[in-house]
């Protein structure tokens, strides 16, 4: 029987994730990280943020998961054992999860949500007009499989679209940018910017003031991706001066956010709780059943982390 142990998200929540795993694939030893017997044993580990060195000190490891679709608590690890694959979490509804909080972001910021349950809390009246989808383009960095879901989504809504990726793509009717030389030119199109980019040394607090700087001024901001990826100091400054009109984070380094922290209060900022794109973990069981189903007969998922580019 193969062993799979699990470590995401309280230890509470591991007999839920337990009982999925009964119902979905009844004939594998699931087990909790910290009662995981013989780490010889394991041959599956699902994992959002294991502890440095414990990957490695299972040797016969055959497959990691994560636990969500960015994997850089895992890969963040010195010892993490690179040879082993590491597949994302792709279950299917994920992408369209996103695609829906980036469409609702997008539309909250563009109707100044948060001004109007700002004035809403205070009993206030406060009539403005705003832009249109329409007339409104945004850019997407990062067009991968959530990023370009999220494209499509936003074009249906009105939206112009264009992305910025590493390598070129064809999604129809979103103009492609493509490498850190053309990084200028998307912002500058840019009224609405979408972080939907993964954490590694290149993406790293990329969202800071010189980048700011090259948006249109007034340019909105929405980061989906990951904290590490913001300046938050900048962004509030940002926000503060007009060089941003308004944003919408899902992400944040440390998560969470501590308590009393300036951006909680920041007027023209809405927070929420990392809740982007979070299948439930029925989904997820179920999605790790049918990878290893398939890798036992010999059929590799297709998402897996290449150590190389990073992500
Ligand atoms: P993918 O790996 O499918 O896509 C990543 C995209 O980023 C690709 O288009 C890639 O380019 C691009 N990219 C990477 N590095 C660079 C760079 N240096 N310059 C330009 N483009 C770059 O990842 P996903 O779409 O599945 O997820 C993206 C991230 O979203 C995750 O890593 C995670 O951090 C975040 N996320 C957040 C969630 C939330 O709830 N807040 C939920 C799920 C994901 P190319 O296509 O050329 O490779
Ligand atoms: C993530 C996720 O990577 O929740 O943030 O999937």
């Amino acid at each position: 029987m193969s062993r799979l142990v699990v470590k995401s998200g309280a230890a509470a929540g591991f007999e839920e994730w337990r009982a999925c795993f009964a119902e979905v694939a009844p004939g594998l030893d699931v087990r909790f990280w910290d009662e995981m017997g013989d780490p010889g044993e394991v041959d599956f580990a699902l994992v959002w943020d294991p502890e440095p060195g414990r990957l490695a000190a299972m040797p016969g490891l055959r497959c990691i998961f994560g636990a969500g679709a960015g994997v850089d608590l895992i890969v963040r690890d010195p010892d993490f054992p690179r040879h082993v694959p590491l597949v994302r979490m792709i279950p299917a509804g994920a992408a369209q999860r996103m695609g829906e909080y980036i469409c609702w972001a997008a539309l909250h910021v563009l109707r100044q949500g948060r001004r109007m349950a700002l004035a809403q809390a205070r009993g206030a009246w406060d009539y403005f007009d705003c832009a249109s989808a329409g007339e409104t383009r945004v850019g997407v960095m990062g067009l991968g499989v959530m990023g370009s879901r999220a494209a499509v989504m936003l074009q249906g809504l009105g939206f112009a679209v264009h992305g910025w990726s590493r390598s070129a793509k064809c999604l129809p009717g979103v103009k492609d940018y493509v490498g850190e030389g053309a990084l200028d030119d998307f912002l500058a199109a840019s009224d609405l910017l979408v972080c939907l980019l993964p954490d590694t040394p290149d993406t790293r607090a990329i969202l800071a003031r010189p980048l700011f700087e090259k948006l249109p001024r007034g340019a909105m901001l929405i980061n989906a991706g990951r904290g590490a990826q913001q300046n938050l100091d900048d962004v509030l400054a940002a926000l503060e001066e007009g060089l941003l009109g308004g944003a919408v984070l899902d992400v944040f380094e440390p998560e969470p956010l501590a308590e009393g922290h300036p951006a909680w209060a920041a007027e023209r900022l809405t927070i929420t709780p990392h809740v982007a794109s979070l299948p439930p973990r029925r989904e997820r069981a179920e999605w790790v059943a049918a990878c290893i189903a398939g890798i036992e007969a010999g059929r590799w998922p297709e998402k897996i982390y290449n150590p190389d580019l990073g992500y």
